[in-house]
């Protein structure tokens, strides 16, 4: 871990940092501290960023995300129908500018994701005649994908998302039921890994799953991972994405995923991490995109603010479970952001539409927030 000076991390004011957004990226004052710097010898850390913040548009996100981050993940553009929207139409244009923006700030690019249940066009899984795909034409638009796309970023993508969500969040079965499952079969995971082992010799290979820290969907991965290991599928790591809200779940089930996985001698990756604060009526956790909430009267309540008390929790909160990571640094490879600050969070639309959440580390002016001084003290030994 590198060591930050109690007095220079004191004069850590938000306006000092908030100064490094104000700066393109090579022109950050170097002695500011900076989760990059304070984690460079424990992990990686990383955040989710959009088109916008990458591409120059906006120049202030891009700023801040290359002086904090040492990896990103596209939270959205290398996706199947962002990249590949029709047979025989990929777009690469978003994710060349990934690796671009990657490549010139030193910072490891993560490929998110290759096989999903959700954001694949519906003509992934059509056959002939208004029939469903068989067996075969599915594993071959799977086959063709993964190496179109792996192929294009060999060397430049550090490790993939190669299967993301396959596990059901309740029922007898461990599997989801998806189209993936229904037309190719359970080994439908294994037949990915393998594809994007032979697009990417070099490349780490993830399963990658949220509500990890249930107790049932935990062990159903460990059953899940244990068999891919088993059969010689090249798997190296597991991404826990770490949606977490502020009281779940418990500090000692997010330890135990991290011990469980890392037992299997995988690489264990917090891939998506954010902490909701705002009201939820249940299923704490679980992040399929495809739930949703009724909103209510109580069910945004900070619209103008969230109040300090409420700062300090989010921060108790984020220094928790940094003391986690840090405790298990030998197995812990990556600590990724779902975002950059609160205006760009997917939380603000889910699980109910249009609230105000605040759930990262930089506010909505992308200044630092008390979260982010409180993680940041944990870096100081
Ligand atoms: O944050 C992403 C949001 O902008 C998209 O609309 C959504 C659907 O593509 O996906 C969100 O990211 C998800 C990620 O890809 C997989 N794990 C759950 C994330 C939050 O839904």
């Amino acid at each position: 871990m590198q060591l930050i000076s109690r007095r220079s991390f004191l004069t850590l004011t938000a306006g000092a940092v908030a100064g490094v957004v104000h700066q393109p990226a090579a022109a950050a004052d170097p002695s500011t501290p900076t989760l990059r710097k304070a984690f460079a010898n424990d992990f990686l850390i990383g955040a989710a960023l959009n088109t916008a913040q990458i591409d120059g548009r906006d120049a202030k996100g891009g700023a801040l995300a290359a002086s904090q981050f040492s990896a990103l993940t596209a939270e959205n553009d290398m996706k199947w129908q962002s990249i590949h929207p029709a047979p025989d139409r990929y777009n690469f244009q978003a994710a060349d500018a990934y690796a671009k923006f990657a490549g010139k700030n030193d910072m490891k690019l993560i490929g998110h994701c290759l096989v999903w249940h959700s954001q694949t066009p519906a003509w992934v899984f059509q056959g002939d005649n208004g029939q469903p795909a068989t067996r075969e034409q599915l594993l071959k638009r799977m086959r063709d994908h993964i190496h179109t796309v792996v192929g294009r970023y060999k060397g430049k993508v550090m490790g993939w998302d190669v299967v993301n969500e396959a596990l059901a969040d309740g029922g007898s079965d461990i599997l989801r039921d998806s189209p993936w499952r229904r037309i190719i079969g359970d080994d439908f995971i294994d037949q990915a890994f393998r594809f994007a082992r032979e697009a990417d010799p070099k490349a780490e290979l993830y399963y990658n799953d949220y509500g990890l820290e249930n107790e049932r969907k935990r062990s159903n991965c460990v059953k899940l991972l244990k068999g891919l290991k088993e059969r010689g599928v090249p798997i190296t790591g597991v991404g826990t994405q770490s949606h977490f809200h502020l009281n779940s779940p418990p500090l000692a089930e997010v330890e135990k995923t991290i011990v469980d996985f890392a037992a299997l001698k995988l690489k264990v990756m917090v891939t998506e991490l954010d902490v909701d604060v705002l009201p939820s009526r249940g299923n704490p956790g679980n992040a399929d995109i495809n739930r949703r909430e009724q909103g209510g009267d109580r069910s945004n309540p900070y619209t103008s603010g969230l109040p300090d008390d409420m700062q300090e929790k989010l921060a108790k909160r984020y220094a928790d479970l940094f003391a986690i990571y840090l405790r298990h640094r030998n197995s812990v490879t990556r600590v990724t952001f779902w975002g950059l600050d609160d205006g760009h969070s997917w939380l603000n639309g889910f699980p109910v539409r249009g609230r105000t959440n605040y759930p990262l580390l930089f506010d909505r002016n992308l200044k630092p927030k008390p979260a982010f001084t409180a993680v940041m003290k944990k870096s100081i030994k």
